[in-house]
């Protein structure tokens, strides 16, 4: 069975994030999206806040599974008997980052890092920009599910308690 992981932080998921894991979930016969649960200190959902909001928006797709992963990908890979990584690329900063985890993964372990160009409509699509832009009042629906985007809201409004 060809299997891949599609790792992140998906803090939250984004339509970027899931344009990548749809086009993963074409490419071979099962996908696990793994979250890392160690989030940063600014991070907006937890751990398992992170995984519901992935669950609900893969459930279309019924050879994707979302699990969470502690300490290094390479090791969940490997527990998985998983040997592929799949990531979107945006952007050459993209690049500059991505390669040299991608080429310290294969030394540690052997797993490949496979990259997909990231959908022009999403390739400035970022958690981070998400973040900042519902945490200042900015309307970021179209770039969640609604689910996500209802979470968003209400965790912007909390924040800003
Ligand atoms: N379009 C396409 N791809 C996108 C988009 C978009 N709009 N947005 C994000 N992506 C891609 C990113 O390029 C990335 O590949 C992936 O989606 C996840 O993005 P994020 O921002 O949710 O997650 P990151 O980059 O913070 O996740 C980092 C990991 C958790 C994967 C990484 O830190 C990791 O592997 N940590 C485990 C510790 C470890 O093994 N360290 C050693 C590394 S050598």
């Amino acid at each position: 069975m060809t299997r891949a992981v599609c790792p992140g932080s998906f803090d939250p998921v984004t339509r970027g994030h899931l344009d990548v894991i749809g086009r993963a979930a074409a490419l071979v016969e099962e996908v696990v999206v793994a979250v890392g649960a160690n989030g940063s200190k600014r991070a907006w959902f937890t751990a398992p806040e992170r995984v519901a909001m992935l669950e609900e928006a893969c459930a279309g797709w019924p050879n994707v599974r979302v699990a969470l992963f502690d300490g290094l990908l390479v090791d969940f890979c490997t527990a998985e008997g998983i040997g592929a990584v799949v990531k979107g690329l945006r952007s050459a900063a993209d690049f500059a980052y991505e390669l040299p985890m991608a080429q310290m993964n294969a030394h540690l372990s052997g797993v490949d890092t496979v990259f997909v160009a990231a959908a022009p409509a999403w390739s400035y699509l970022s958690s981070s920009l998400v973040r900042e832009v519902a945490g200042l009042g900015g309307d970021v629906a179209e770039f969640l599910t609604p689910a996500v985007a209802e979470r968003v809201r209400r965790r912007a409004g909390e924040r800003g308690r």
